[in-house]
């Protein structure tokens, strides 16, 4: 496979700043979160200006329950950021098979806690992807010749990968000209598996709390959640959180033959009690405006998080796994900025108690409308081992999607020209 750009990426690296189409942003290794990006902002064409969109977003905590009560077993519920550091455990990107050849690597460094720097050389990856998406299209059938536009949507992909003992985690940070940042966590690596004495499942008589990957081989149940710290600053620092629900109305009169529709009832999150969400539940849109700025047609300049994965934690709220974990008992929590509150499990997490976890910051229910706010989203897959994980299992992907809503006063990839198509035909022969 080859991949070609005879004038190099058109991304321009200065430092840790990247600058690419009409995105600028900062990319820092941290020991404990990884990845981190900061100061994201967008061009915008009309405005002639960088406007600013996220001011830090990175992984806060992951939560990883394994679903055996045994002995040996209940214990392994983990908090792999603050346990393990989701940062010390990144891995060197190996070129042209973690990432695509045109890729441009950073390396990260971090000290022992004797001071000793240590480097991670190609912890992160920057590359362009063209994976044959179209970004806009229209068939203009009405006109003569099917009139038919296209774009091709080239994006910047930011990756890393983070191996956490027998999982390996990669993180995706995708963003695209049209003002869209998509974030991707794929799960490979090995399953954590039980011993056993069972070679088929017609044997299996007691409770054993996986699947039987392999011979004498359990997969043990589990679950994955990844919580995304995202400071957004909707063009300036001041911003409130807005939850959009999707009601149907059901029509009385007679005036329509339409038994009924749908309607959108807005609410302002006044407070964190009120930012707190459940998704999988109702048809809530989230989104994070501006209160204090407006497009010329008069809608809050703001930006929709669309989660992928929806799913919350099983496990009782009193349980002291749960209580550790507990960033997990809603999708969606949204705090005021305080610098002390970076990790949503706490600081130390080890044998923790759930003291410092966004679970008890937020029972202090503070004000959270026009001020500088940080929306913790996050992701859950319940794992349900099948034969096809082991030995080394296939990626299985989840994410979500910071999406402009209103920010731009019209499609901001409008005007953008189509690629020029290139025919490499001495590069073919070679091959
Ligand atoms: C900031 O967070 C810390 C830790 O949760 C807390 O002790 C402190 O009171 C918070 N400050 C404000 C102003 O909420
Ligand atoms: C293709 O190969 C020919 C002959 O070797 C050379 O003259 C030409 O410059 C090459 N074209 C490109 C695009 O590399
Ligand atoms: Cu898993």
């Amino acid at each position: 496979m080859t991949i070609l750009q005879p004038d190099g990426p058109s991304f321009t690296i200065d430092g840790n700043h990247v600058r690419w189409a009409n995105w600028e942003f900062h990319i820092a290794f941290d020991m404990r979160a990884g990845l981190i990006i900061s100061l994201a902002s967008i061009y915008d064409e009309n405005m002639d200006k960088y406007r600013r969109v996220l001011y830090k977003g990175y992984v806060s905590e992951l939560f990883v329950p394994y679903q055996d009560p045994s002995e040996e077993w209940y214990f392994r519920t983990y908090l792999d950021a603050g346990e393990f550091g989701f940062g010390v455990s990144a891995v060197p990107l190996q070129p042209s098979t973690d990432c695509p050849s045109n890729a441009v690597f950073f390396d990260g460094y971090y000290t022992t806690r004797d001071g000793t720097p240590v480097k991670i050389p190609n912890v992160f990856c920057v590359f362009e992807r063209y994976a044959g998406d179209i970004m806009w299209r229209h068939t203009e059938a009405a006109l003569p010749g099917d009139t038919a536009e296209v774009r091709p949507d080239v994006t910047l992909v930011v990756r890393m990968v983070s191996t956490v003992s027998n999982y390996d985690y990669i993180i995706d940070w995708e963003f695209k000209q049209s003002g869209n940042i998509k974030v991707v966590v794929g799960l490979s690596g090995m399953l954590a598996v039980k011993g056993s004495t069972y070679t088929h499942k017609d044997q299996m008589k007691d409770t054993v709390h996986g699947t039987l990957v392999s011979q004498n081989t359990i997969g043990i149940y589990h679950d994955h959640f990844v919580n995304f710290y995202l400071d957004l600053d909707i063009d300036s620092v001041e911003n409130s959180f807005l939850k959009t629900k999707l009601q149907t109305v059901w029509v009385t009169n007679e005036k329509t033959p339409r038994k009924s529709y749908w309607m959108t009832v807005r609410e302002v999150a006044k407070t964190e009690a009120d930012a707190k969400i459940h998704l999988g539940t109702g048809t809530t849109e989230i989104l994070v405006v501006n209160p204090n700025k407006k497009t010329e047609l008069g809608n809050y300049f703001g930006y929709r998080l669309i989660p992928e994965s929806v799913a919350g934690p099983l496990l009782w709220e009193d349980d002291p796994e749960q209580i550790r974990g507990a960033f997990t008992n809603y999708n969606v929590w949204v705090t005021p900025y305080n610098k002390s509150e970076k990790w949503a499990a706490g600081l130390y997490v080890d044998r923790s108690h759930g003291d410092d976890t966004l679970a008890k910051w937020t029972l202090r229910n503070r004000e959270i409308e026009n001020k500088d706010i940080v929306l913790w989203y996050t992701l859950g897959i319940h794992h349900v081992p099948v034969q096809e994980d082991f030995p080394i299992m296939p990626t299985l992907s989840g994410g979500f999607e910071l999406r402009p809503s209103n920010f731009f006063e019209y499609n901001p990839v409008l005007k953008l020209k189509t690629l020029k198509l290139v025919n490499w035909v001495n590069c073919s022969v070679k091959a």
